[in-house]
């Protein structure tokens, strides 16, 4: 199958600049010749035209709104024009808001689209429960068809996924109110408890479990849902996250169960970055992710 890569450079979603680096710095650290090698055909579209902090307005409860909308818009009709053209939507980011517009475009062409979710965080906040006013805060929730309407109808009318499609991985600094939304939704959630207590290996034998109904299955892959230690190019670190070695048997095991249809990488700033060692560890895990270890 042909990967279509896409790099969307925006860093409106939050408040650090240098993320809209993000799709440089992974090209930079090898991304179309590691697939290359894998014998895949690639093709990279080059990035997506986004705007910049100084010429957006910088709206009052949604930092950016209008921005990141239009950039998502453009993002969801070219997820869209990926699938329908049966190849394989592999996006680099820039902040995580831009899951909304991947999401909206790939969810066309599922009934039961399954999401991996690999952060820190949840996502899930929506304008009225967000503390920070940044739209990467909410990208899950968007996709829910929660919060502002602006983000929601991205998808049209219909939400890009539903609760019980959902699997995050490596949450440990979700905010209350996402908490109690987790608590009364039938979302599937592994906390840093959970990778620690079941080890990597039951933790994605579970979720291939949970989304075995599912008839696609994206994986949006956070880079602070790895410890800082080994991916300290990110805007919100938060310690005590998912190693290395514990994210490529992750994306080794999803490899091997040969069910991923589409993902993202996100949120590498390479301004924070130690000798662009956080866009290595996300071409490395793009690797395990697109079959390394079998070849
Ligand atoms: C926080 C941080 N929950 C917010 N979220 C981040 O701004 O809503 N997501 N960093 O990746
Ligand atoms: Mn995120
Ligand atoms: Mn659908
Ligand atoms: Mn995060």
């Amino acid at each position: 199958k042909k990967i279509s890569m896409v790099g969307v450079p925006l860093d409106l979603g939050q408040n650090r600049r240098g993320v809209d680096m993000g799709p440089s710095a992974i090209r930079y650290a090898g991304a179309f010749e590691r697939l290359k090698l894998l014998g895949y055909d690639v093709c990279d579209h080059g990035d997506l035209t986004v705007p910049v902090p100084y010429v957006s307005a910088s709206e009052e409860d949604l930092k950016y709104l209008s921005a990141v909308v239009d950039t998502n818009r453009v993002l969801a009709a070219k997820t869209d024009r990926i699938v329908a053209a049966q190849e394989f939507p592999l996006i680099l980011g820039g902040d995580h808001s831009i899951a909304i517009g991947s999401l909206a475009g790939i969810s066309k062409h599922y009934e039961e689209l399954g999401v991996i979710w690999y952060d820190a965080h949840g996502d899930l906040n929506t304008a009225e429960t967000s503390l920070t006013g940044n739209i990467h805060g909410m990208p899950l929730a968007a996709s829910l068809g929660l919060g502002h309407e602006s983000l929601t109808a991205i998808s049209g009318d219909t939400p890009a996924i539903k609760p019980e499609n959902i699997v995050i991985i490596g949450a440990r600094a979700l905010d209350d109110a996402e908490k109690m939304l987790v608590r009364k939704s039938n979302m599937n959630v592994f906390t840093m408890h959970e990778v620690d207590r079941l080890g990597m290996s039951e933790v994605i034998r579970q979720t291939i479990g949970y989304l075995s109904h599912c008839d696609g299955i994206h994986v949006s892959l956070d880079l602070d849902g790895l410890d800082p230690i080994d991916a300290p190019g990110v805007g919100t670190p938060v310690v005590g996250g998912i190693s290395y070695r514990e994210s490529h048997l992750a994306m080794e095991m999803l490899h091997e169960a040969n069910r991923i249809t589409s993902c993202e990488f996100v949120e590498v700033n390479p301004i924070l970055d130690e000798k662009n060692k956080t866009a290595e560890a996300a071409v490395a895990l793009m690797g395990s992710l697109f079959g390394e270890k079998l070849k």
